[in-house]
């Protein structure tokens, strides 16, 4: 008899879902006590059926589920003239769903930010956005326009503070009060979801703003963007002393297609085998002990090794740049199979490649002298999200981190050392009890890879955790890449290890360990 069951589970789930306190059309009037609040557009939304909502205009893709009416209320805030004489202002764009389920998702941004992204919080969020859930959805431009990675707002103070940290803070309390008006109750809880940028906003907000939010979800951050681009910069250099030139006098390539396919296949043969499973991912990758010298050529070059200049450069590029004394500057990066994608943005076996300018690839580039300027660039490290006491926010709030572990803009082993740095020194109690890192093998930068898992749904787990006290021991990924597949992300130290028996295509075939 599973009729009433089911039938008291749809009673329950209505019930839970709050009603507007007031029309859509009401909040033009919206205003907010010593707030310069300005509601450009209001608009009731009508319910959109499966594959019809974009995601973003700059993207072709669509949102796979329905996304039922809301209200959608554009604005800004802190509208003003800038030192340049443009004008600025914090745009903003509020999602407010009919059937409310009492939450509020932050979406976080991307790359410069400069645009109102719609509010749908996609991120990390598996088949069903935020805002189809019932969520209510802010996103912001975080206090200027412009194209993606467009920097002349940096020469306005107020502009680059707003997009540092100031403009996240203050659209959150904003949304909050517009949250709590519209329904005529404030949001149970509050969570912070986002990747690259949006994941530095993530890690920003839980250390700055540490009662803000409940639940917070951080991909791949942009940390810490000085030192990052350093080592870029570092990795193209040690690439092209030891490639040479072309004959028009460029620098070389150092792999041709033959040594990428070489080194990916001597990779996996040493290294994929130590989760338990020869499936073509790396679940084990701490335990890789993968070392390009294993493949200098005892005699002539030929496709199936590497000379000892390749080989050199390679161990040396990974393991990331170093300061005089031989210590660590910015972290290396792990070897894994995504190194050799060229979808995207490449693996790091075609060299660096990033879309903001960067010190990689000039021919003058000095790895300590860019290192002292990027310690004494008091305006770029006000940006960086390093601070590690989080003990007002871990005694409330929980945070979940996952990375690519092939990433090739930020290191994956950044965020892990942070995530550890972090663990000390919020002392509080213990970090895993508050906190997870979950790599994601394969995985380029926020998604992608040709042997990655990159299809996952972080918001359930920690809304779940926050909500239910439903700790994530794992997380399901599936993927494009590998279809009918699918593994459980285990948070680190753990990964996942092959049980030695059961379907290889199934995440319960896998368990979770160090
Ligand atoms: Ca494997």
């Amino acid at each position: 008899m599973p009729t009433k069951p089911c039938l008291l589970f749809v009673l329950t789930a209505v019930l839970t879902l709050a009603q507007p306190a007031h029309k859509c059309a009401d909040a033009a009037q919206f205003t907010s006590p010593g707030v310069a609040v300005r509601i450009d557009k209001v608009e009731q939304v009508p319910t959109a059926p499966p594959n019809t909502v974009r995601i973003s205009p700059m993207f072709p893709g669509t949102v796979g589920v329905a996304i039922s009416a809301y209200c959608r209320v554009d604005g800004t805030i802190d509208e003003r003239t800038g030192a340049d004489g443009k004008s600025y202002a914090i745009g903003f764009a509020l999602a407010l769903p009919d059937a409310w389920n009492g939450g509020f998702v932050f979406q976080g941004g991307g790359g410069l930010n400069g645009l109102v992204a719609p509010p749908l919080g996609m991120n990390a969020a598996g088949d069903v956005p935020a805002l189809a859930r019932g969520f209510a959805v802010v996103d912001t431009d975080s206090g200027h326009k412009g194209a993606v990675f467009d920097g002349a707002f940096f020469r306005d103070q107020q502009a680059s503070l707003d997009f540092y940290y100031i403009a996240i803070g203050r659209v959150a309390v904003l949304a909050k009060q517009m949250i709590a008006w519209y329904y005529g109750r404030p949001a149970q809880h509050a969570y912070y979801d986002g990747c690259s940028t949006g994941g530095r906003e993530a890690m920003i907000v839980s250390q700055r703003y540490p009662s803000y939010f409940d639940g917070i979800v951080s991909g791949d951050p942009a940390m810490r963007t000085g030192y990052s681009n350093l080592a870029l910069g570092y990795i193209g250099s040690v690439f092209d002393a030891a490639a040479g030139k072309d004959a028009s006098g460029k620098p070389a390539q150092l792999l041709s297609d033959a040594d990428r396919k070489l080194i990916l296949d001597s990779l996996l043969d040493k290294c994929d085998a130590k989760d338990g499973l020869r499936d073509g991912m790396i679940f084990n990758t701490r335990a890789c002990d993968f070392d390009p010298a294993a493949l200098v050529c005892e005699g002539a070059k030929t496709d199936r090794c590497l000379t000892a200049t390749q080989a050199g450069a390679l161990k040396k590029a990974f393991a990331g740049p170093k300061n005089l004394h031989g210590d660590e500057i910015y972290p290396g990066v792990p070897w894994d199979v995504g190194m050799a994608d060229h979808k995207g943005l490449p693996g790091l076996l075609y060299g660096p490649f990033i879309p903001v300018p960067t010190a990689a690839g000039k021919a003058d580039f000095d790895l300590q002298n860019e290192a002292a300027r990027i310690a004494g660039n008091a305006n770029g490290l006000l940006g960086d999200s390093t601070w590690t006491n989080l003990s007002t926010f871990a005694a409330h709030g929980k945070l979940i981190f996952y990375h690519g572990l092939s990433d090739p803009w930020f290191s994956p082993w950044d965020t892990l050392e942070y995530y550890e740095r972090m663990g000390r020194d919020t002392d509080v109690k213990p970090v895993q009890t508050w906190s997870r890192l979950y790599l994601v093998p394969g995985m380029g930068h926020c998604g992608g890879g040709s042997a990655a898992l990159d299809h996952f749904d972080m918001l359930t787990a920690i809304v779940d955790w926050v909500e239910k006290n439903h700790v994530p021991e794992s997380v399901i990924a599936t993927g494009a890449a590998f279809p009918g597949r699918s593994r459980p992300l285990c948070p680190y130290p753990r990964h996942a290890e092959y049980k030695g028996q059961g379907d290889p295509n199934d995440a319960a075939s896998f368990a979770c360990q160090e």
